[in-house]
């Protein structure tokens, strides 16, 4: 995609600076305002002239600091990037960027950045190398491994990016493999897996703009951000919604919200079969839904008696009047309410029960016969890439099942678990690992067993900006240039409108040794003896991909994201792509793999004796699970505002003879460290919490290194039977004051 010329670039657009200057704080300051001073009024280009000539242009892109890659206008000043700016055209952004957004930009010029191709060596010490060495080695350990053990031996993890997962996937296909795993095992899912037998989809959104009451299981709009989403509900919370928050600490959207529950972790399941169980016992359903739309009724009706709202309140430590008010008052506004439909918090990936905490949430949203009307729970589509010609896009050769399907028959198949990797390696099937834009090893699973897995393997190869903890235990690094020196394929997201957007090259390569990943990818391909499946550019693909959405490349470029096909009509029932085309309150793939087909209570795996906690976490506003603590701007807020602080409940504190700020020894089987607490009402007394974005033990990534825990060095290796996911939250450990010296 070089030669690009500032036609395509440059946009034309008249807004003057409108949203947050780039306030640039710490060391990065000197660099970001090498130019002369931009003042966060002027306006940044006139219409119909760029700018260019005066050294300033605008150009649309998007963010790369979390997955909903929200749109910007860039600000370029002389070649530097000057400023950001939510593209109000974007879905996700729509007009907004978050903290985040502003602040990972900077990793364009930080000094954590990998520049060249690095090899490690037996004392596990880095040396640069050229690319020719690292693509002809790796090449040549590929077609090694592939003779010896077949392709079925190779595997590639990924988070997804819009160019990243195109030619992530087509690299491991075009060797013959088809494991192919995102970081989904750690994130969400569970949900995905169980949205799919319930509902034939993999999610759903909740119509919150339209409705009298929307219930968050462990979900947080204002701290796991999507800008949008919180102006949605911000707007509807002013225009009267209820806002139900079950989460045991009081999260920050909390201040958006009219009910707290501060539910015992692990026990949504039993709250929700609960209101189940009032909704069909007190005749509150909808009985139409049920007759016309669904599968199994009958039989999950007559389960559900033995899970009474007594029953619940035991389990979840609820107040039981609350759990029938709360069913009461969900019908009473049905179709216009709404369990909305989380992300990772509170079942994404947690627990043993997280899949049918996410089949029991669709359910509840049936019973409320919300399903596709104005107001609740809706199935809405994903504009599609059409068929390419095949000739210059050539089919990919077939490949042998994913490793992982046998063994997690209930998993959603595309993102997979990513743990039959370790696990694997471990067995001495799998020899080779990819890892693109993910650092595993930190978030995915237990650090030590990703290492012993990794040590296990033949290679291991690491796509990354910067030296994550992940990088550090592959064989060879590779370095990307940073999202803002990069152009992407178009990225499709759907919702009550689809949309195609687009990321594209906003400044020149920072450091010249560095490739965007679809060089890499076909690059590498090459070195393995497959470039053939390549053979194009990535403009020539997304040109090819836009052509068949009826697209144009230039306004898209332009735009920075267009509506694609018809917008969501409510009422028209969902198409239920599930194995009996119903909505499904029992799944016949469930019980062909031996598992109970009725959605039904299964307990947590753990749960704290004695003087134990239940460890949970969730994220904070300013940073993106490990990967900003990178970022000295946003290291700064958190050091300013004790951000890595443990949590812990009052009246527990209390017993322990903690105090508010006192340093503590939280501990178990696995890994022990110490951290500051902050003592609060805001947590049910079961459970510490801690952000998950801190605990970094990469020493090159200095800002963040050695700052607060790490949620998963506490986590035991473990997989939730049927899906695969890590159960990152079936984890309890002791906490004890630090004796002041
Ligand atoms: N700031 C920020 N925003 C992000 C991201 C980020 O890294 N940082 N990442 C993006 C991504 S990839 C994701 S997946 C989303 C995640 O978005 P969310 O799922 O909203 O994020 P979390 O903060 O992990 O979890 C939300 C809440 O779940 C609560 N919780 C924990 N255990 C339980 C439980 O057992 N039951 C219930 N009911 N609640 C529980 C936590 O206390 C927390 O307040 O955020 C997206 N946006
Ligand atoms: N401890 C902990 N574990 C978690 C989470 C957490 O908050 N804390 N969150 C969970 C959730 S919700 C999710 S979605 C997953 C997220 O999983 P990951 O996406 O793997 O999480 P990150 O820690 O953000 O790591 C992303 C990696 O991509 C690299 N990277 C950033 N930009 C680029 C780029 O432009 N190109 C390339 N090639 N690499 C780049 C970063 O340097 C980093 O090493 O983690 C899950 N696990
Ligand atoms: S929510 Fe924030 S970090 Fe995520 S893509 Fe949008 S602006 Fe970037
Ligand atoms: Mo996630």
């Amino acid at each position: 995609m070089d030669g690009q010329g500032p036609t395509r670039r440059t946009l034309l657009v008249a807004s003057a600076a409108t949203a947050g200057l780039l306030a640039a704080s710490g060391g990065m300051a000197g660099l970001w305002r090498s130019g002369k001073a931009l003042s966060a009024a002027a306006p940044a280009a006139a219409p119909g002239a760029a700018g260019e000539s005066a050294g300033i242009r605008q150009v649309a892109s998007n963010c790369n600091a979390c997955s909903s890659k929200c749109g910007f206008i860039a600000t370029v000043k002389d070649g530097r990037l000057w400023k950001l700016q939510g593209n109000p055209a974007h879905p996700n952004s729509k007009g907004m960027l978050c903290a985040r957004g502003h602040g990972y930009a900077q990793i364009a010029y930080s000094s954590s950045r990998l520049t060249d191709p690095l090899k490690r060596g037996v004392d596990g010490s880095f040396s640069a190398i050229s690319w020719e060495q690292a693509y002809s080695e790796i090449g040549k350990k590929v077609k090694d491994i592939i003779a010896a053990d077949g392709p079925e031996a190779l595997s590639l993890i990924e988070d997804p990016r819009p160019s990243g997962k195109y030619y992530s996937h087509r690299f491991i296909n075009a060797l013959g493999s088809d494991n192919y795993y995102h970081h989904s095992a750690a994130c969400n899912l569970s949900l995905t897996s169980g949205y799919l037998s319930a509902i034939g989809a993999t999610n759903f959104s909740a119509d919150i703009g339209s409705t009298k009451i929307v219930v968050f299981i462990g979900r947080s709009y204002a701290d796991g951000i999507r800008p949008s989403s919180a102006s949605t509900l911000a707007a509807a919370k002013a225009s009267g919604t209820k806002v139900v928050i079950v989460d045991p600490r009081m999260n920050n959207t909390s201040v958006l919200a009219d009910q707290w529950l501060p539910i015992n972790p692990g026990t949504d399941l039993a709250l929700l079969l609960a209101i189940a169980h009032t909704l069909v016992v007190e005749d509150l359903y909808n009985k139409e839904f049920v007759a016309n739309e669904a599968y199994g009724f009958e039989e999950w009706a007559a389960s559900l008696s033995s899970y009474t709202p007594a029953w619940a309140a035991g389990v979840t430590g609820l107040d039981e009047q609350a759990i029938v008010t709360l069913a009461k008052e969900l019908a009473a506004a049905a179709p216009k309410a709404v369990v909305e439909n989380g992300w990772r918090g509170g079942f994404g990936c947690q627990y043993q029960n997280s899949t049918e905490t996410a089949r029991a949430i669709a359910a509840v949203n049936a019973l409320l016969g919300n399903w596709n009307r104005k107001g609740g729970a809706l199935v809405t589509s994903t504009p599609k890439i059409g068929a390419l010609d095949a000739d210059k896009f050539p089919a990919l050769p077939p490949t042998p099942e994913k490793a992982g399907l046998a063994e997690f028959p209930l998993m959603d198949e595309g993102p997979g678990s990513n743990l039959i990797v370790p696990l694997y390696a471990k067995e001495g099937k799998i020899k080779a690992v990819f890892f693109y834009n993910s650092n595993a090893v930190k978030g995915y699973a237990n650090p030590k067993s990703w290492q012993e897995a990794l040590e296990k393997m033949e290679l291991s190869v690491c796509i990354d900006v910067q030296m994550s903890e992940t990088a550090l235990l592959c064989d060879y690094v590779l370095p990307e240039c940073s999202y803002l020196e990069r152009d992407e394929l178009p990225d499709l997201l759907g919702g009550k409108q689809g949309n195609a957007c687009v990321r594209q090259k906003v400044i020149d390569l920072v450091h010249p040794n560095t490739k965007s990943c679809d060089r890499i990818y076909a690059e590498l391909a090459e070195a393995c003896g497959v470039g053939q499946y390549f053979s194009f550019t990535q403009e020539e693909l997304a040109r090819a991909q836009l052509d068949t959405l009826g697209v144009s490349y230039e306004e898209l470029s332009q735009k920075g994201a267009i509506p694609v096909g018809s917008p969501f009509v409510y009422d028209k029932m969902p198409a239920w792509k599930t194995p009996t085309g119903k909505f499904q309150f029992s799944s016949p793939a469930h019980e062909e793999a031996g598992f109970e087909p009725l959605i039904h209570w299964v307990a947590p795996l753990v749960s704290p004796q004695g003087n134990e906690f239940r460890l949970i976490g969730g994220k904070q506003s300013i940073h993106s699970h490990q990967m900003t603590t990178s970022i000295e701007a946003l290291m700064a807020i958190t050091r300013d505002y004790s951000l890595e602080r443990a949590w812990i409940n009052a009246e527990r504190a209390k017993e322990l003879g903690i105090k508010d700020g006192d340093t503590v020894t939280v501990q178990n089987s696995e890994h022990s460290g110490t951290v500051r607490v902050k003592v609060t009402e805001r947590l049910n007394p079961t459970a510490i919490w801690i952000p998950t974005h801190y605990g970094g033990s990469s020493p090159e990534l200095k800002a963040g290194y050695g700052i607060g825990l790490g949620h998963m060095d506490f986590v035991p290796f473990m997989v939730e039977p049927g899906v695969g996911s890590a159960m990152t939250q079936e984890v309890c450990v002791t906490v004890r004051k630090v004796d002041a010296q």
